[in-house]
């Protein structure tokens, strides 16, 4: 096991399904908004969409065999709901249970072990058709049933799972920002999309502790590290409203069974609250076992009068990721000090962390030093934070390999593993693989 790390330490890798699987309207499977969205004029980046993806509906094999030679104990990934449910409720697609099936029993059968997100964003196509998926609130029971379809038919293997991931995504860069499927622009309906998300989450955790005996639920979110520009009044105070904005309402509601008060307050001026209905907020807050930290950067914030938030997040000046991202490590040791003490002293996951790197074929390899730099410097913050008393409990690397990087496409290279989209998918680790690997052995 890593030095300085616990002996029972969960290494993996993350992915999900939409980025990776391909197969998409294959044996069986249904649509999602993402197979509708990524086909629509202008929406990704050079027209690509995620139909074959990394083709690992049919490769699973190749890439568990990847992550034996990495000595992962674990491997985080998500399942395609409308591949086990093509309309969302109703009939059920055997041959998708089947896939997941296979993919659990192998990772089983190389000793590591499967922790699968509920959600990862594609929703089936049905469902935002029949009533506009996330924005209706009956959406939590169908999310509810679906979550007990997936507890009785792996949960027999299946010990850790996560119910959402990343709902700040789900809700504004989907329905504010307009970058991800469904691709609107309205604050007000954005909220109420992130309500019946936590809604969604809480109904899961609720059937999870029926139906399940043995096993872990967990949400994962967004964990940006929020800084002020200056040290000023205002860009303080314009801090900790944008913290709660991207952080709290995610984090301190599903704990809490309260919105964080100061940006719920401003909400409630503009008219933008979601209706919350007398229930709502207990069934959000029922008790859950683990946070999962997807930790990418830092965002600096001032005080921005004209904006609904009163804020602006502004350019940094440190080194940028591929997706234009600073890299600051110390944001994740930081980050996991304050959502350890802030969000209910819960065992945290680091589900993803990674970057994205202008990678190159040459020679049969890809040289990716920074990616090795910056996984180094990030494993150092989360030792520190381990040291400093967080109860961490494991580290997921995004991403196994390239993959489709949602609106940017499969311009943006996250993977250990190159994958050569030119030449029937090949499979080439990169050397950030083998200090990946090097670095889970050393005792
Ligand atoms: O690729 C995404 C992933 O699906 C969710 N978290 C961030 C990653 C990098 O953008």
């Amino acid at each position: 096991m890593a030095a300085g790390f616990p002996e029972d330490f969960l290494w993996g890798v993350a992915t999900a399904a939409y980025q990776i699987e391909g197969a998409d309207l294959e044996e069986g499977k249904g649509p999602s908004i993402w197979s509708d969205f990524s086909h629509k004029p202008g929406r990704i980046d050079f027209g690509e969409s995620g139909d074959v993806a990394c083709d690992h509906y049919h490769r699973f094999t190749e890439d568990i065999d990847l992550m034996t030679e990495l000595g992962l104990n674990s491997y985080r990934f998500s399942i395609s709901w409308p591949r086990v449910l093509p309309k969302g409720s109703g009939t059920t697609n055997q041959k998708g249970i089947d896939f997941y099936d296979k993919l659990v029993d192998k990772l089983l059968e190389r000793e590591i072990q499967p922790i699968v997100t509920l959600y990862h964003w594609d929703l089936p196509l049905d469902l935002q058709a029949r009533f506009g998926g996330w924005e209706c609130r009956d959406i939590s029971n169908y999310f509810a049933d679906y979550s007990s379809l997936m507890f009785y038919r792996l949960g027999d293997r299946v010990k850790y799972w996560i119910t959402l991931n990343e709902p700040y995504c789900s809700s504004h860069v989907s329905y504010l920002w307009g970058e991800h499927a469904p691709g609107k622009r309205d604050l007000k309906m954005s909220l109420s999309v992130a309500h019946n998300l936590l809604l969604s989450h809480g109904e899961a955790v609720r059937r999870f502790r029926e139906d399940v005996k043995d096993g872990l639920i967990g949400l994962t979110n967004v964990s940006t590290f929020v800084e002020p520009v200056t040290d000023s009044k205002e860009d303080l105070r314009a801090t900790k409203i944008y913290d709660q904005f991207v952080n709290g309402w995610f984090f301190e509601t599903p704990l809490t069974g309260e919105y964080p008060s100061e940006l719920f307050a401003l909400f409630e001026n503009a008219g933008l609250t979601p209706n919350i209905e007398s229930e709502d907020m207990e069934i959000i807050s029922v008790p859950f076992d683990f946070w999962g930290v997807n930790y990418y950067t830092r965002n600096l914030v001032r005080r921005e009068e004209s904006s609904i938030l009163g804020t602006e997040v502004v350019q940094g000046e440190l080194p940028k990721s591929e997706m234009g991202w600073e890299i600051y490590p110390e944001g994740l040791e930081a980050f996991l000090f304050k959502a350890y003490k802030q969000y209910g002293k819960k065992p945290i996951y680091i589900t993803e962390n990674g970057i994205a790197c202008k990678d190159k074929l040459l020679n049969g390899s890809v040289d990716d030093h920074r990616r090795i730099e910056y996984l180094r410097q990030h494993f150092s913050a989360a030792l520190n934070a381990i040291k400093g008393g967080v109860d961490l409990k494991g580290y997921f690397v995004w991403t196994l390999m390239d993959n489709f990087e949602w609106a940017r496409g499969f311009s943006k290279r996250f993977g250990l593993v190159y994958v050569d989209y030119n030449n029937d998918l090949r499979r080439i680790p990169k050397k950030s693989f083998e200090y990946f690997r090097d670095f889970i052995r050393t005792m």
